[in-house]
Parts: structure tokens; sequence; C-alpha cells
């Protein structure tokens, strides 16, 4: 019966962490997943999640089903961390929340909504974007086509190129947005550029999608980071938002995320959750609570929140410094003239270095430095005693 399965594809991201553990060389460097390490290059638990877990223990909560919309005080503190709790479609009750199995679950079941109600409409990703984009609307039956981002010339954005292919987009299309941070480029719009992707928006009657994995981690701050949803939200255009604790709380594992629906009054938003349970239901029933009251917790209690802030702003300056690091290293060492800064300029996990697919290739084959054929390298997976080495190799594979 099942002769003719095919062998599917590693995974292009997750895939390179195995490659990674296969391979022997004391030098091997891992710069492939998205996932913060320390800077002795090793996972990192945040204290908050340690103490979180404890009161949790100690209050003995039970492992019951949660509802199909998750825990309730989760997605209370999940909505007023994005919004804002004084946020008027939160006030109002506007904002249709169900907790999801992290980003991406919370994606898919927002692009199972699609399919289901807005089965005309497609939707519009960033050349490039995070490649599991693309499998989550192929497998949720939703249409969709790229908009210019990335100018590999400026190693920038382009914004002509993106607002024209918005524009050209059939009215009605849900636009696929990162937050902040985005993945690969670590290249995000100016506040200039969003309001102005906004008018273009509205002016086409699409709906912003936005992608916040990274609430946090761009600036270190989290309002900072939803600076681009609550713009959208304070224009009073419906949205859709897909959240993610994996990287700001480090809680990868526990699958813990949102989608939100802010909706154009608390009646649609009613009817909408409704709709949004009614798909979870039949895919996993209900959601895990583990990382939900880890997150409810953290949140809700003003000791812990604040110390959650200090730690993420030590994982996302950790993160500049290995990235300053790596320029001064880059800069100094080739001599061929080429500019860095741009390396400055992204934002983020991630560095975009331009390296082809296979010059990437020496990264790893050469090297051992394991990353992404698409020339993304993930910096929380950097030390600064690596970026030397790492400058080496760069340097070597871009003159190859
Ligand atoms: N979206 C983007 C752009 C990401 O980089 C990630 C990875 O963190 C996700 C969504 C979702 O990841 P997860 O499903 O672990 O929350
Ligand atoms: O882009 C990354 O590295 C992170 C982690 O299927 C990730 O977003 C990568 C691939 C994947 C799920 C998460």
């Amino acid at each position: 019966r099942f002769e003719d399965v095919a062998m599917a594809p590693p995974d292009p991201i997750l895939g390179v962490s195995e490659a990674f553990r296969a391979c022997t060389n004391e030098s091997k460097l891992n710069l492939g997943v998205g996932a913060y390490r320390t800077e002795d290059l090793q996972p990192y638990v945040l204290n908050v999640v340690k103490k979180a877990e404890k009161l949790m223990l100690e209050k003995g909560e039970n492992k019951e089903y949660l509802p199909i919309e998750g825990l309730a005080a989760f997605n209370k503190a999940t909505a007023e961390l994005l919004l804002g709790a004084d946020n008027h479609s939160i006030q109002s009750q506007r904002v249709a929340t169900v907790q999801g199995l992290s980003g991406t679950g919370s994606l898919r079941l927002a692009a199972a909504f699609i399919n289901r109600y807005c089965p005309d409409s497609k939707v519009l990703i960033s050349s490039p974007t995070w490649g599991n984009h693309k499998n989550i609307f192929n497998d949720a039956g939703v249409p969709w086509s790229e908009y210019r981002y990335y100018d590999p010339k400026t190693v920038g954005l382009d914004f002509e190129g993106m607002i024209a292919d918005i524009k050209a987009a059939p009215s009605g299309s849900f636009i696929l947005l990162h937050g902040c941070a985005h993945n690969p480029t670590g290249i995000d719009p100016t506040p200039e550029q969003w309001t102005k992707i906004a008018d273009v928006l509205e002016e086409k009657g699409h709906t912003p999608f936005f992608d916040v994995a990274y609430q946090g981690f761009a600036s270190g701050s989290l309002d900072e980071d939803a600076f681009s949803v609550r713009l959208f939200v304070e224009r009073r255009f419906e949205v859709f938002v897909a959240q993610s604790y994996s990287k700001n709380l480090g809680l990868y594992s526990e699958r813990i995320g949102a989608i939100n629906v802010v909706c154009s009054s608390s009646d649609v938003a009613n009817r909408v959750k409704s709709q949004l349970k009614r798909l979870a239901q039949p895919m996993y029933s209900n959601p895990p609570v583990h990382g939900a009251r880890i997150v409810a917790n953290v949140v809700g209690d003003p000791n812990l929140f604040s110390e959650w802030k200090a730690e993420m702003e030590e994982m996302a300056g950790r993160i500049k410094n290995v990235r300053k690091r790596l320029y001064d290293n880059l800069s100094q060492k080739d001599k061929s003239g080429k500019d860095w800064s741009f390396i400055l300029r992204q934002i983020g996990m991630f560095s975009y270095t331009g390296l082809n697919t296979s010059q990437s290739e020496n990264m790893t084959n050469k090297w051992h430095v394991y990353m992404t054929k698409d020339g993304r390298i993930s910096l929380a997976g950097l030390s600064l005693a690596k970026c030397d080495y790492l400058a080496d190799a760069i340097i070597d594979s871009y003159h190859n």
C-alpha cells in the first residue's frame, strides 16, 4: 500500500541542524536555525520561565483539557501584549484571540480560515520570506504570490517594488507582513514606510496579515516592536496577527502562540472566534496548557514581567554585540574594499549576507559553518569568540 510513497525533501532550515549534528569538525558552527544561544553557544532557558514553572508546581496546577480557544488568562495577556491593554480594539472587545500551536500553528489556523471564508482571496508574501509560509498556504489550499521586498543591489528594502506589487494585487487580497525583524533579511520598513504601506492597503481594500515571531527581539522593547501592528489597528483596519513565544520567551518546544483577528465590532469578533474554534477542533481538539500558563504567569506578574524585559534586552543585546563584532572583523580583514555596513543596518536574529548558493555551500563544505543556502546566518547562534573565524569564512566564500 505504501510502496509508492516518495521520500520527502528535508526542511531547508531544520535539515541544517541535522547536518550540523553529523559533522565531527571541531570548528563547526550552527548558524542555520534561528534559536538563541548563550555566549557559550548553549541553549538558554530564561530565569523568568523557571520561576513561572516553579510557581505552577507550587500551585499544583492540574492537566485538565483547555477549552478549544485555549487558556483565558493567556489569551487576555497575549492580546494586551500585542496591542497594549488600553487599546481601543481590546476595550471594545473587537479582538478574536485563539491560542495556537505557536506561530506556525496560528498561521495555519488563519490560513484555514481564509481558505474557508475568503476562498476567492489570495495572500501576498514577501520575496524572500520565511520558507514555511509557502508550505502553510499550500497545505491550506490558499493561493499566494510574492511581492518584491529585498533589493540585492542595495542589500536593503525594494520599497518601490513592494508598493507597486501590493498595488497591482487584486483588491481584497491578504498582505502578509512581518511585524518586526523580517526573516530572513533583517530589513524592516521605516515608520514612514509603514504609513505608506497602510495607505496602499487602505486604497486597495487589502487586509494586513501580520506574522509576529520576534516581538521584543528586534529593538529589545515589546512596545516598539509592535509599532507596525498597532499602526494598522489604529487606522481601523481589520487585521490578522499570528504571535509566537518561541523566541522572546525561549519556549520553542512548548508550542505557544496565538492568532488574533481584530474585527470591526465585538459581534463580528465573536463570530470569527467561533469559526476559528470550529476549524481548530477537528485538527487538534484543544491546545497544550504548559506554555500558556508560563506566558500568563510572566505577563500577569509585574515582577516577572519586568525581569522578562531585562532578560529579553540581554538576549537582543548579545546579538547586537556579535553583529557589531562580525562587522568589525569583516571590515578589518577584507581588503577588497567591500562595504559591509549592511550587516549593521539589519536587525533581529539574522543577517542576510548576500552569499549565493555556491558560496553558502563553500561556507559549509570548507569551513563547517552550517547555514541555509540563501545566505542567511543566525547571529543568535554566534559568539564573540567565533566572529573572527566566521569573518575569514565569509571573506573566503565571497571572493571564491
Ligand atoms: N514566522 C516567522 C517569520 C518565524 O521566523 C518563525 C520562527 O520562529 C515563526 C513564524 C514561527 O515559529 P514557531 O512556530 O516556533 O512559533
Ligand atoms: O527561521 C528560523 O530559523 C526559525 C525557526 O520549519 C524555524 O523561524 C525554522 C524552520 C521551521 C520552523 C521554525
